[in-house]
C-alpha cells in the first residue's frame, strides 16, 4: 500500500495547481516522442511526427498531450485510490492500445524533467522525490490490469 504524508499531498497539490495541462501536456507527449521516436508508432494517425519542430508544432500531439496530462490530473485527485481510478484505462492501454507499459515509465520520467524546467524555484529536492514517487505509482497503476 502506498502511503502519501500530509508533506508529500501538500508538495504535490501545490505544484500541481500551477501547472498548465496544455502546455506541459503537449510538451511532455512531444519530447517522448522525439526522446524515444519507437512510440511514434502508437500515434500513426498523427501526420507529420518527421522532425522535433513538425512533433512540437503538430495539432494533434498537443491535443493529445493535454488529454493524457488532464488524465494524469485525476492522480493528483486520488492520490488513496490510484489503481481503482487507472483500472479502465489500464485495460484500454492494454487491450486496444497495445502500449507496453515501460512507456508509462518513460513519460513520467520526460514529465519530472518537464515541470522542473517549468518550475525550477519550486522543485527542491523534496517536491522532485515526491514527484517521482508519484509518476511511478502512475505508472505502476496503469500497468495494473496488463496480463
Ligand atoms: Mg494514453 C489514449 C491517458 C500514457 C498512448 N491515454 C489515452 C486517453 C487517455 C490516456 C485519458 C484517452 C482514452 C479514451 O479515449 O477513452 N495515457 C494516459 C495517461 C498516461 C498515458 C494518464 C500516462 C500518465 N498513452 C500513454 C503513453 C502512450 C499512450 C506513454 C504511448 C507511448 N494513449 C495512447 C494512445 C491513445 C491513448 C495511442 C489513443 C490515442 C488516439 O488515437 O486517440
Amino acid at each position: 500500500m502506498v502511503h502519501w504524508s500530509a508533506e508529500e499531498k501538500q508538495l504535490i497539490a501545490s505544484l500541481w495547481g500551477k501547472v498548465n495541462v496544455e502546455e506541459c501536456g503537449a510538451e511532455a507527449l512531444a519530447r517522448l516522442l522525439i526522446v524515444y521516436p519507437w512510440t511514434q508508432r502508437f500515434f500513426d494517425n498523427f501526420g507529420n511526427l518527421s522532425s522535433p519542430t513538425a512533433i512540437i508544432g503538430n495539432p494533434k500531439v498537443r491535443a493529445h498531450g493535454k488529454k493524457v496530462l488532464t488524465s494524469f490530473g485525476d492522480a493528483v485527485k486520488n492520490l488513496e485510490n490510484l489503481k481503482a481510478t487507472y483500472s479502465k484505462l489500464s485495460e484500454l492501454h492494454c487491450e486496444k492500445l497495445h502500449v507496453d507499459p515501460e512507456n508509462f515509465r518513460l513519460l513520467g520520467d520526460i514529465l519530472i524533467i518537464v515541470l522542473a524546467t517549468h518550475f525550477t524555484k519550486d522543485f527542491t529536492p523534496a517536491c522532485q522525490a515526491t514527484w517521482q514517487k508519484l509518476v511511478g505509482v502512475v505508472a505502476h497503476a496503469l500497468a495494473y490490469k496488463y496480463h
